[in-house]
This record gives C-alpha cells, sequence and structure tokens, in this order.
C-alpha cells in the first residue's frame, strides 16, 4: 500500500472537471483518505513546489495554483504514486496521451489540471505540507477482496 498527495487545480475547478477527475480515481479503485477544498497561500505554494522555485516559469505557476480554490487529497491504494501518475500523464497536456487525465481535458503545459505525488519520498513530504496526520482516516473498503 502507497499513499500520495494529489491537487484538482484551479483551472479543474474553475472548468467544472473535479467531478470527473474524483470519479476516475474512485473508479480506479484508489481509496481517499483524505479531502478538502482550500484556498492555496503564495507561502503555501512555495512549500509545495519548493523544487521549482528558482526556475523561471515559478511566477506564473504560482500565480495559477493561488487563483482560485483546489481540491486536495491522499489517495491510497497499490502502488498509488506510480498508478496515478500514469492516469494523469506527462506535464504538458499538449503531448499526454488520450485516455490520461490532462491528454483528455487539457492542451497546456502549465494549465494542467491535476498534480500528483512524482515517489514516495514526495508524497510523504507533500502530504504533510497540506495535511495534519488527524486529517487523514484509516478505514477500510467493505468491497477489498473485489479489487484483487
Ligand atoms: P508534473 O510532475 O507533471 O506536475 O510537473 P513538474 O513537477 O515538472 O512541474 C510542476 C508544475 O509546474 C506543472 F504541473 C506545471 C508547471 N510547469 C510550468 O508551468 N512550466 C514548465 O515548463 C514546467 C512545469
Amino acid at each position: 500500500m502507497q499513499t500520495t498527495l494529489i491537487l484538482i487545480k484551479p483551472d479543474a475547478i474553475q472548468r467544472g472537471l473535479s467531478g470527473e477527475i474524483l470519479s476516475r480515481i474512485e473508479r480506479k479503485g484508489l481509496k481517499i483518505t483524505a479531502l478538502k477544498m482550500i484556498r492555496v497561500t503564495p507561502d503555501l505554494a512555495r512549500k509545495h513546489y519548493a523544487e521549482h522555485l528558482e526556475k523561471p516559469f515559478y511566477p506564473a505557476l504560482e500565480q495559477y495554483i493561488t487563483s482560485s480554490p483546489v481540491i486536495a487529497l491522499v489517495a491510497a491504494g497499490p502502488d498509488a504514486v506510480s498508478v496515478i501518475r500514469l492516469m494523469v500523464g506527462p506535464t504538458s497536456g499538449l503531448l499526454a496521451p488520450a485516455g490520461t487525465i490532462r491528454g483528455d481535458f487539457s492542451t497546456s503545459n502549465r494549465l494542467n489540471l491535476i498534480h500528483a505525488s512524482d515517489s514516495e519520498k514526495s508524497a510523504e513530504r507533500e502530504i504533510a505540507v497540506f495535511f495534519n496526520p488527524s486529517e487523514i482516516l484509516d478505514y477500510s473498503f467493505t468491497i477489498a477482496e473485489w479489487l484483487g
């Protein structure tokens, strides 16, 4: 079992795609163990995107991620980090294959709808940036045996 951080980003909320994205996560069989809608502040953006702070695209990225609310969630499942990354697709919606969230709904490399942690180490760090341990719920799916 792995856990990963997912953000349904401002463009997804504004375009009415949050249900579609949450639905894909649920239908895959991943378990949502924490979820909240928040407005990312510049300070939170700098913490979350610490590795990109010095990149030329950072100011525009911060402007975008703070421009409207996001839905932050933690998802759990077997190989959850790579499973979600495959469902999300590569960074640019122009290059992401059809069938992925970015490939199906985005034509941008910044307005790309969703964030998903890129490794178990990032997931651990990013989950702690967005959630207190008490906000993460421990429960079992009653249909677990049908998910393999
Ligand atoms: P990803 O892991 O696919 O979300 O992408 P990265 O961690 O490499 O980048 C984080 C975010 O920075 C991307 F989702 C979009 C933004 N970005 C840009 O705005 N311009 C770029 O050239 C690269 C990334």
